[in-house]
C-alpha cells in the first residue's frame, strides 16, 4: 500500500493534518512565498484533508527549469522503455486504487463508487497510453524523385505546461500527463486548489513507478499566481487546460502570443433528446445518471433534458418522482447517490441559478434548495433540482451551470429536437434516445458536438476514444485517443537521398 509514514519526504505533519509540499526536481519542496491553503472536505468543512503549497512565479520557474533540463535526457529514452514506466504505474495505481479513491472523495466529494471510476480512468489511460508507446506511428511515403526516401516521424515538443480541474482529480491529470509522458515530454501541473492530493497521489505513483527526476513536476496553487505565470513562460511549449470557457479563453489568448500548441477542453450545456418511441425507463435512468451523477459537475453532464410532446408528461412525472428519492450526503457513504457541491462559490452558483429560473418562468418541480440540517450542517449540500416547461433561449437552457440542476424542454420531434440541442454556444456531449434506426442516425450525424451517445446519456467516455467538443467548448483538440499523442507531438518530415545526385523535387520534373 502507499501509505506513507510520517516523516516522507513529500509531506510533514502539522497536527493532524499533512502539510504537501511541491514536487520539483524529484525534490519535494515548500513554495517560495512560504504560504499554503488548505484542502477541505466539501462534505464536512471541518475537516483539512491535507495543507498544501501556495505557489508563486518563482516556483513555476524553478519547475519549468528543472522539466527543461530534464527533458534533454528523457527525449532519448526509448518511447517503449517511457512507456514500460507507465504501464508499471497503472499496476500500482490498480493496487492503490482503494486509498486514492477514498482521498478522492474526502477532497471532491462525490460519491465513493464515482471516485472508483475517477481512479479508474487514470489506470485505463495508463494501460492505454503504455501500450501507445510501441506504436508512436509515422508514415512513410513513395518519394516523388528516384532513389529517395520519404517518412514523417513524431517528435516531442519540450516542456508542457498543464492546468487540471477539481471534477475528475486524477482522471483529467492522467489523460494529459500519461501521453506527454510516453511522447518524450516533460510535464508542469498545476493541480486544481480544491482538489490537489489526486494529482500528488498520481505523480507519486509515477515517481515510485520510476519516472526520473524532473520529468514531472507538481506547482500547487491558484490560477493566477500559477496558471497564469506557466502559460507566460517562454520555455514552455504547450499548455493543456480543462476548465471554464472564460479560463480557457485567456489562456488560449496568452498562450498564442507565444505561439505555444494549446489544448482547451472547456464548458459544456449537454443535451439529451427523448423521442416518442424511447424506451422511457432507460431514458429516466439515464437522465438521472447524467444528470445528477457527480452533483452535476462534469463538463459533460445532462443538463438539458429534451423530449418529445408524446411522452412528455410521463416522462416528467415519472423522472421527478425519483430524482426526488435520490439520497444526498456524504460520498463515502456508498448508500449516497449524490455528494455536495465542491466548494461554498459553486453552491451559491447552482442556488443563483434556481433563482434565475424561477424569475424566467419555468417551472420548479424538485430539489432548489440548500440542505443545511444535520448531517448536512457542515457541507455545501443541495437538493437534485428539476425545472420542466424550460425554453430553450431561458438561461438555465443556455448557460452552464454545473451542479445539480435540470432542465427538461419540450419539443415536437427529431428535427426540433436537433435544433434546439445545437442552439447552444457550446458543443461537448449530446444524446438521443429513439428505438427508430434512422432517426439515430440523422441525430449522429446532425447533433453538433464533439461526443453523440445513442440511448445511454451524455456521460460515459471512454479513455482511447477523443474526447472534446465544437464551439466554445474547446479549440479544436482531443484529449483521449490518438489525439492526445497527436498533441504531444509534433512531426517532422526526414527525406533521405540515397541517389548522389543533387534532386530538386518539383524543378526536376519534365513535362
Ligand atoms: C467531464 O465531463 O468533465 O465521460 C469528464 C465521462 C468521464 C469523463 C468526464 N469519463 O463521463
Amino acid at each position: 500500500m502507499a501509505t506513507e509514514t510520517v516523516g516522507s519526504p513529500a509531506f510533514i505533519a502539522s497536527g493532524n493534518t499533512k502539510v504537501y509540499k511541491n514536487f520539483i526536481d524529484g525534490e519535494w519542496v515548500e513554495s517560495s512565498t512560504g504560504e499554503t491553503f488548505e484542502d477541505r472536505n466539501p462534505a464536512d468543512t471541518r475537516e483539512v484533508v491535507g495543507i498544501f503549497q501556495k505557489s508563486g512565479k518563482d516556483d513555476v520557474n524553478a519547475a519549468v527549469d528543472a522539466a527543461k533540463r530534464a527533458f534533454e535526457r528523457w527525449r532519448l529514452v526509448p518511447a517503449p522503455r517511457r512507456a514500460e514506466l507507465v504501464f508499471r504505474a497503472a499496476e500500482m495505481l490498480a493496487e492503490r486504487k482503494e486509498e486514492y479513491s477514498r482521498d478522492m472523495t474526502r477532497e471532491m466529494g462525490k460519491v465513493i463508487k464515482e471516485t472508483r471510476g475517477d481512479t479508474q480512468e487514470a489506470i485505463d489511460t495508463a494501460y492505454y497510453m503504455a501500450g501507445e508507446g510501441r506504436r508512436l506511428f509515422g508514415p512513410t511515403t513513395p518519394s516523388e524523385l528516384p532513389n529517395k526516401f520519404a517518412m514523417a516521424v513524431r517528435h516531442p515538443l519540450g516542456v508542457c505546461g498543464m492546468i487540471t480541474p477539481w471534477n475528475f482529480p486524477m482522471a483529467i491529470p492522467s489523460w494529459k500527463l500519461l501521453p506527454a509522458l510516453v511522447c518524450g515530454n516533460t510535464c508542469v501541473i498545476k493541480p486544481a486548489q480544491d482538489t490537489p492530493l489526486s494529482t500528488f497521489n498520481l505523480v507519486r505513483t509515477l515517481t515510485d513507478a520510476g519516472v526520473p527526476n524532473g520529468v514531472i513536476n507538481v506547482v500547487s496553487g491558484f490560477g493566477s499566481s500559477v496558471g497564469g505565470p506557466l502559460t507566460e513562460h517562454s520555455d514552455v511549449r504547450a499548455i493543456s487546460l480543462t476548465g471554464s470557457t472564460a479560463v480557457g479563453r485567456t489562456v488560449g489568448t496568452t498562450a498564442a502570443k507565444s505561439f505555444k500548441h494549446c489544448s482547451l477542453e472547456l464548458g459544456g450545456k449537454n443535451p439529451m433528446i427523448v423521442l416518442d418511441d424511447a424506451n422511457l425507463e432507460l431514458a429516466i435512468e439515464g437522465g438521472l445518471w447524467g444528470g445528477f451523477g457527480t452533483t452535476g459537475q462534469r463538463c459533460t453532464a445532462t443538463s438539458r433534458i429534451i423530449v418529445q410532446k408524446g411522452v412528455y408528461r410521463e416522462f416528467v412525472e415519472r423522472y421527478v418522482a425519483r430524482a426526488k428519492r435520490l439520497k444526498v450526503g456524504n460520498g463515502l457513504d456508498e448508500s449516497v447517490d449524490m455528494g455536495p457541491a465542491i466548494n461554498e462559490a459553486q453552491l451559491k452558483t447552482d442556488l443563483s441559478y434556481v433563482d434565475i429560473g424561477k424569475d424566467e418562468g419555468a417551472k420548479l418541480v424538485c430539489g432548489g434548495h440548500r440542505l443545511e440540517k444535520g448531517e448536512y450542517q457542515h457541507g455545501y449540500f443541495m437538493e437534485p433540482t428539476v425545472f420542466i416547461d424550460v425554453e430553450p433561449k431561458m438561461r438555465i437552457a443556455q448557460e452552464e451551470i454545473f451542479g445539480p440542476v435540470v432542465s427538461i424542454i419540450a419539443c415536437n420531434g427529431l428535427e426540433d429536437a436537433i435544433e434546439i440541442a445545437n442552439g447552444i454556444e457550446y458543443g461537448l456531449s449530446s444524446s438521443i434516445y429513439t428505438k427508430d434506426v434512422n432517426k439515430a442516425f440523422v441525430a449522429m450525424r446532425d447533433l453538433y458536438a464533439g461526443i453523440t451517445y445513442i440511448n445511454a446519456p451524455t456521460i460515459g467516455a471512454e479513455v482511447h476514444l477523443p474526447f472534446g467538443g465544437t464551439k466554445a467548448t474547446g479549440n479544436g483538440h482531443r484529449e483521449g485517443g490518438i489525439g492526445a499523442i497527436d498533441f504531444y507531438t509534433e512531426w517532422k518530415s526526414v527525406y533521405i537521398d540515397y541517389s548522389d545526385k543533387l534532386q530538386k523535387a518539383q524543378i526536376d520534373r519534365v513535362d
